[in-house]
Order: structure tokens, then sequence, then C-alpha cells
């Protein structure tokens, strides 16, 4: 059984996948506008990741027949200088991201509720694998800096980037 505090950090955690979700969705906005259609792809998988973490999360409280209540997701602003800047932020994001899961380890350590802190496990391995790709995207586009046809190469290798459950490794 979930404690009560624990529950409530779980459905503020899932609200953050879905809330993940729409700042990818937001991200792949701005790239389309911007005219880098491999990296709008690229965001749209990670929205699609986003809302099967969120799956994950809402499956584990049903079963663990959790009183489940869904607070509004945030809005998010569609406001990006560059492509490096957006990736960036999407790093940034992240970073936050672990934080929030190492903190939701550490609560369901603290009950001893295994179950929970085997779920997290698995969200905070899947930030490990989140943040060295966004990282490694980074490190490309610093490196091809202003130059176009880098960019382009770069966007064209983010297009081919197809979606595959997560939740199913
Ligand atoms: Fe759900 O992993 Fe990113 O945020």
């Amino acid at each position: 059984m979930v404690s009560k505090e624990l529950e409530k950090a779980l459905i503020e955690q899932l609200n953050k996948e879905y809330h993940s979700a729409y700042i990818y969705l937001g991200m792949s906005a701005y790239c389309s506008k911007e005219g880098f259609n491999g990296s709008s792809n690229w965001f749209l998988i990670q929205y699609q990741e986003e809302v099967a973490h969120g799956m994950k999360m809402f499956k584990y409280l049903e079963d663990q027949d959790v009183d489940i209540n869904l607070p509004p997701i945030q809005g998010v602003k569609v406001d990006y200088n560059s492509l490096l800047d957006v990736f960036k932020k999407s790093l940034a994001h992240e970073q936050k991201m672990t934080k929030n899961l190492n903190i939701l380890s550490d609560l369901a350590m603290k009950d001893k509720d295994h179950a929970t802190y085997n779920l997290l496990q698995w969200y905070v391995t899947e930030q490990v694998e989140e943040e060295a790709t966004v990282k490694a995207i980074i490190d490309h586009i610093k490196l091809v800096g202003d130059n176009g046809y880098g960019l382009y190469t770069i966007d064209k290798e983010l297009g081919s980037r197809t979606f595959t459950d997560p939740t199913t490794k």
C-alpha cells in the first residue's frame, strides 16, 4: 500500500510527465516554425515518450488502488532563441525531472515501499538515457556552430528518429 504522502507525490509526478509531453509538443512546434523539420519530428517522438511515461505511472496508481485526481496541466511558453537554445532548455528540464525522481525515490525508500521504489528506479534509469541523448545532440550543434550545412545535417539525422514505446523495455 502506498502512503498518502507518496500517493500525492506520485500524482504530482504523473502531472509532471504530461507537462513534459506538453513542453516537447511546444518545442516541436518551435522547430517546425523555424524550418527544422527533423528536430520537430525528434521532439514529437519525445512528446510520445512522455505520454508513455505518464501512462506507466497512471497504470501503477490504478494497480495500487490510489484515488486518482488529475490536476490541470500547466501551460507552456513556446519561446526559444535557436536550435541550440531549445535543446539546452530540454536538457535543463530533464535535469529537473531527474531531481524530482530522486526526491520521490528517497520518499519511497523512507516508507520502505519497495514496489514504488522499483517503479521509480525505472524512471531514474530512463532519465540517464534521456539526459545523455540530449547532451550528445547539444555537443553536435555546438560543434557546427552557425554552419548552415552542419545544422541541416544534424536536423536531417534527428528526422530519422522513430517511436518505440519506452515502457516495453
Ligand atoms: Fe518522463 O522523462 Fe523526460 O521528462
